[in-house]
This record gives structure tokens, sequence and C-alpha cells, in this order.
């Protein structure tokens, strides 16, 4: 992780970030179910496609968040009290952070962490501008790995942990509590943690937010082999593959897929791998929690619950959690 005072990713980053890309590939499609981390799925146009799903008709989860977070924003604020400083693992587009920032009495700062620099210092610069008086400290680093935030060098009366959107579902739930547990640790004694969870519902609503008319998810899905292509040598033929959503109950999670549609051989990262027709990269699941059953993975991190905030479906949380201890 790199403090911004520099604001640039070195190339020993840039490298490393590229060497690890290549290691999950070859891992990834070396395994008997071929996945990769959905991580991957974010470079520039895969983030961009990514703000397009969110403005899908059948993509509830964001809009839904910004109606629980507009509608309940000045009780979260009461809750998570004056003073707070905030910090953002994989902050986003900034909307639903204004909309917190906006709400909170006084609050110490704000702190976003993302490993893509150049979006990160886009959305601090857009907060800087809407709240000028608020300290501003974005840091580049990978939060899904075990990294330490250098928060306790600024004071504030409470270190609160924002983590919307939902992006919880994107781990496993022995990786969410990791993920989770680190929050804790860098919140410290009395920290708070906001979260957006997105929750069970029917199995249409949720194939179909993951498979949009429009075909903009899909097309996120494919990204990644043209990514794979651009930074790995790869040959992969986009019109091969093609992207599905299926729902797991036994998992309540929904998995995104690349389907291989004929047998072939691919190469990428200097290797050769071959599929199946029919055979698929699993490229990412999102859990679907019943709200307890997430109380339970968030005590085990060391969160006890104190509020959820939900919309009139129950299609979508917002919890707010106190350091346990
Ligand atoms: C970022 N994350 C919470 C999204 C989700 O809903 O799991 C990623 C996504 N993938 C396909 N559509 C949206």
């Amino acid at each position: 992780m790199i403090g911004l005072e520099g604001a640039s990713i070195g190339v020993g980053q840039r490298t490393s970030e590229s060497a690890r890309f290549r290691e999950d590939v070859v891992r990834g499609l070396s395994a008997p179910r071929k996945a990769l981390p959905p991580k991957w799925l974010y470079d520039r146009r895969g983030s961009a496609l990514f703000e397009l799903i969110c403005e899908q008709p059948e993509y509830y989860p964001t809009r839904t968040e910004l109606g629980i977070l507009e509608g309940h924003a000045d009780e979260i604020a009461e809750a998570v009290g004056p003073g707070a400083l905030v910090f953002e693992p994989g902050a986003g587009s900034g909307r639903k952070t204004a909309l917190l920032l906006a709400a909170l009495d006084r609050p110490a700062g704000y702190v976003p962490v993302d490993i893509s620099g150049e979006a990160l210092l886009d959305g601090a610069e857009s907060l800087r501008r809407q709240f000028p008086r608020l300290p501003v400290l974005p840091l580049v680093g990978d939060f899904t790995g075990p990294m330490a935030l250098p928060l306790g060098e600024l004071p504030a009366r409470r270190r609160v942990a924002f983590f919307p959107g939902s992006t919880i579902g994107n781990f496993d739930p022995p990786e969410a509590v990791a993920l989770l547990r680190r929050m804790a640790r860098d919140a410290g004694p009395g920290g708070a943690l906001v979260i957006g969870v997105d929750l069970a519902k029917d199995e249409r609503t949720l194939v179909r937010a993951y498979d949009d008319a429009r075909g903009v998810t899909a097309a996120f899905d494919l990204n990644l082999l043209t990514r794979m292509n651009r930074e790995l040598g790869g040959d992969f033929r986009l019109s091969a593959f093609r992207h599905r959503a299926i729902f797991e109950p036994d998992y309540s999670r929904v998995e995104m897929h690349l389907e291989s549609l004929e047998p072939q051989i691919v190469t990428v990262a200097g290797e050769r791998f071959a599929f199946r027709a029919g055979e698929t990269i699993h490229t990412e699941s999102a859990y679907k929690w019943e709200t307890r059953a997430f109380d339970a993975l968030a005590l085990i991190a060391g969160w006890r619950p104190e509020r959820t905030w939900t919309d009139e479906r129950a299609w979508f949380a917002v919890k707010l959690y106190t350091a346990a201890r």
C-alpha cells in the first residue's frame, strides 16, 4: 500500500499486480473447476461497465441501497455519532459516501482505499469539492489482501468502516470473515461498521439482476477474456464463450460463469488450457444473506449487531455494527 502524498502507483507495484494476475489465471484455469477471483473483472473498462450495470432496471441493489441511505441518513448519522473518521475499503463512485458524510455530525475525515489509484484520486477530488472542510486522505492498496491502515495517526472520536454496495457478498464466508475482522482491527476499540448487505430473495429477480436484457453484465463478464488477451497474451475468442448467471440455492448465491460453447484449446499466460463444450470459468459469486445469518458471520469477525435499516420489500439492508471487543 502506498500513502498518497505522491499519489501514484510505482512501477514495482504495477509489476507485482500483473504477476499476481498471471498467477491467479494459471492457477484458476488449471483447477478441475475453472475459476478466477472476481477482482480481475475491474480493469478500466470493467469498472465503467460495472457503473453501467448499476443503472440497469434489473440491477436493484444500487437503487435500493441509495433509497435506504437517503431515507435513513439522519438516523444512521445519529447512531454513528459525532467526530467520526470514515474509512472506505474499495471506495466506489462516491454517491453513497457523500450521503453519509453529509449527514454525519462534524466528521473527522474520510479515508478511501482502493487498488485503482486513478479512480481513487478522482473520487477523492470530487468529495473534496463537495466537503471543502473535510480532510480527505486517499490510500492506494488492495483491501482484499492483508493490509493494515495507518488510521491511528488520525485523531477521531470513533473510526467507522463504510462498506456499501454489498461488495461483502462477493466473498466466500471464510474470506468475508477475514475481511470483516481486518476492518474491526482497523476500526479499533469502539469502532463501527456501516455495511450494505444484499438479502435473499426469489431466484428470478436474482438471476435477472446478473443477466440484464441489454447484455451489460454479459459484456462485463466477457471483458475478463479481453483483459487476459491484452495483459497475458491470450487468444480467447469472445464468440466462443457466453455469460451465464446461475442461482445456487445450497449456497444462497448467484454465480457468474463464462461458458465455453465448443471444445477448444486456449493459450494464455504462456500456457495451454483445454475446455470442453459447456465447461465454465466461474468468475464471481454474489452471496445473498438472511439478515440474522449475516449478523452471526459479523459476530465471528468481532462485530456486534446494533441496527438494521431496510427497504419496504426487505431486498437490501444497511447495517450498523460496533466492535465487540
Ligand atoms: C460489486 N458487487 C457488489 C457486484 C454484485 O452485485 O455482486 C458486482 C456485480 N457483478 C455483476 N453484477 C454486479
